[in-house]
Order: C-alpha cells, then structure tokens, then sequence
C-alpha cells in the first residue's frame, strides 16, 4: 500500500509539499493539474511539476484531473478529437512516470453536496454534508452558484468556471440520454484508450457517482457494484480498474463497501483507493465524518483489511477530511484532518500486517 495526498499544486494549493512529506508515512501524491477537459496537457508543465514533487521528496505515479470532455459523454461527433488529446496525455504522463489515472464518467456534476461546511454538534468541527431535503425546489443552476459561494473563493475540482458556464446548454443536450446510450459512449472511449493505457503502464481508474445515485435526472451508471461490473468489462483488461472511493459508493448504506472492495481487489482490478468515513443521517441525507470507524457508519478496520488481503500494492489517500483547529482551506481538503486520517490508516495498516 501506499499512503498518498491529494496536492492542487504550489499556485492553488495552501499547504506547502513540505507539510505533506511531513506526515508519517507519506509516500507521494495523487496530483493535479489545472486544465480543462479536453485539451492535451503540455508536457513542459507537467514535467515541472515532476520535479517539484519530487524535490519534496515524494513520488507522483497518480494524476487526479485528466477529465473526460463532456462531448465524449455524449457520443458527439466532436468527442475523436478531444479522445485524441486524452490518449496523447496518457502517453504524456507515463513518459513521466505515472502509473494510475482516475477519473470518472459522471454527466455534467462530478459530485455534489448541500452545504460545504456543516458543523458538527459533538465537536464544532465542520464537514461536507447532503440532504436532499435541502435540494427542495433548487436546480442544478442554483445548486451550482450556492457552490461557489460557499467556496471560500477556492475553486472546486469539478466545478471548474468554464465548465459550468455552458451548464444550461450542457443539461438539455444530456435530456433523453439513457444509462445504457451512456454505456455506450463509454465503451467507445475504453476502446480507443485502454490499447494506448496497456502498451504505455497506466491504468484507468473510474471513480464512482458521489453521492451513490442518480441527481436531476441525469444518466449516472457508476454507483453500485453490478454498474462497476459492467464498466470493468466494457473493455476487459488490467487497465480498465475501478478507483474504489469509500465515502462516495458508501453514501448509500445499500453498498457493501467492504464486499466491493474483495470484489474487484481479487480480479485486480482495484487501480487506487480513497479512503474515508461517512455519516448516515437518514434517507438520502449524510455527512462525511472523521476517518475513525467509531465516529461515522464504515468499518474502517474491515476496509483496510479488505485492501491488504486484495489489492495490497494499491495507492490509498485519505479522502476528504473535515475542517478543525479553525483550519481555512479548500473544503474537504484541510491540511489537519486529512493527515489525522493517513496516520490512523497507517495504524490500521500495521496491525494489520503484524496480527
Ligand atoms: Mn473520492
């Protein structure tokens, strides 16, 4: 296993590298790099980056943001091109020593939350939180401005401006589409990349729905484990893997997290980890928690368990974490929280392995 850490680089990102290598057992990161979906990412800056991280000490195989052009989700015609660009900068990015891609396939929102900084009565701390209660009679567009603002001017992966300026076109071209019409353009995109991905290194790492079901009537296919099977076999291969994230598969008390994990870990098709801990507040309604087992609904003994005995080279991060100690940062991305989380699985992972 490795202990990695989301970074979103010197420019974005208030907490220095050396932090992050300060964190026990801290590895390397699961990286990003500031650009739209679609294009073909220069390869001058992301060398820098390279040699940034790793003047820091640590490693960058995981690169976090290579999203897919919402034109490739809809099967336009315009989608060869941005395909192109995408199997360009995977053969990019394994030149420079990138092993696992992740991304996801979701239409339009790469996830969704109402309120970005819920306090917690037990403790005054504050986390990520959904009720779609809440959503009442909000759009997507007004859903999408109440995240900015609450945003603390930082911006959101995912919800990056000029994505959302064409929000309104975006929504009405996806109406009608179904789970399987979007099935199929994703097979066409596994198709032309996973070749480019076996003969480069890299693996394909699909992150799940968050939260784990279907919002604003948009098509959404990865949130259960029978979905994950059918993206696994799109197009089967060792590069075609699943990025296993607890707290976005596990925000439906349905999933198995753990059976998922066993799952796809034994046919090797677990590419990364993101591990955190949620809350269960009722119907569709949660909050994500601190990582320890005891202060949310997951088992998170059972989960690292369940990764050592499957998939025991994986890249494991600490997922979001909740904000404390009056830490202002990008939401679900504090400095404190986060680290507290990586020891504590740290710990985990060596009983673990000493028991
Ligand atoms: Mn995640």
């Amino acid at each position: 296993m490795k202990m990695t850490f989301r970074w979103y680089g010197s420019k974005s990102d208030p907490i220095p590298l050396k932090y992050v290598k300060q964190i026990p057992g801290m590895t390397g990161l699961m990286g990003l790099l500031d650009k739209p979906a679609g294009v073909d990412w220069p390869e001058e800056e992301f060398k820098a980056l390279v040699d940034e991280v790793h003047g820091a000490g640590l490693e960058l195989e995981v690169i976090e943001s290579v999203n897919v052009h919402e034109d490739i989700k809809m099967g336009l015609p315009s989608r060869d091109e941005y395909i192109e660009n995408y199997i360009s900068t995977i053969k990019m990015l394994a030149r420079n020593g990138v092993k696992v891609i992740i991304y996801n396939f979701m239409p339009v929102f790469d996830w969704l939350r109402t309120d970005l900084a819920r306090v917690i009565p037990e403790d005054g701390s504050n986390s990520l939180y959904f009720d779609e209660k809440d959503l009442g009679d909000m759009g997507p567009l007004e859903i999408v401005r109440k995240t900015q603002e609450d945003s603390h001017g930082f911006t959101l992966p995912g919800w990056e401006p000029e994505r959302l300026a064409l929000l309104e076109k975006t929504l009405k071209q996806y109406e009608g589409m179904t789970g399987d019409d979007l099935r199929r353009h994703y097979k066409y995109f596994l198709d032309a990349v996973i070749p480019v991905c076996e003969e480069a290194g890299v693996r394909m790492a699909c992150h799940p729905d968050d939260p784990a079901w279907p919002i604003f009537g948009l098509p959404r296919i990865a949130h259960t484990t029978e979905q994950f099977d059918k993206i696994v076999k799109l197009h089967d291969s060792p590069a075609n893997t699943v990025c296993l994230c607890t707290g976005s598969l596990g925000s439906n008390p349905e999933n198995d997290v753990v059976a998922a994990i066993r799952h796809f870990g034994e046919m090797d098709r677990i590419g990364a980890m993101h591990v955190r801990n949620v809350k269960f507040l009722g119907h569709h309604h949660f909050r994500e928690a601190a990582h320890l087992s005891c202060t949310g609904d997951l088992d998170m003994y059972a989960i690292m368990k369940a990764i050592h005995d499957t998939c025991p080279d994986t890249y494991v991060r600490p997922d979001h974490g909740r904000m404390i100690w009056d830490e202002v940062g990008r939401p679900g991305y504090g400095l404190y929280d986060r680290a507290l989380g990586a020891t504590y699985l740290n710990g985990l992972w060596e009983a673990i392995e000493r028991a």
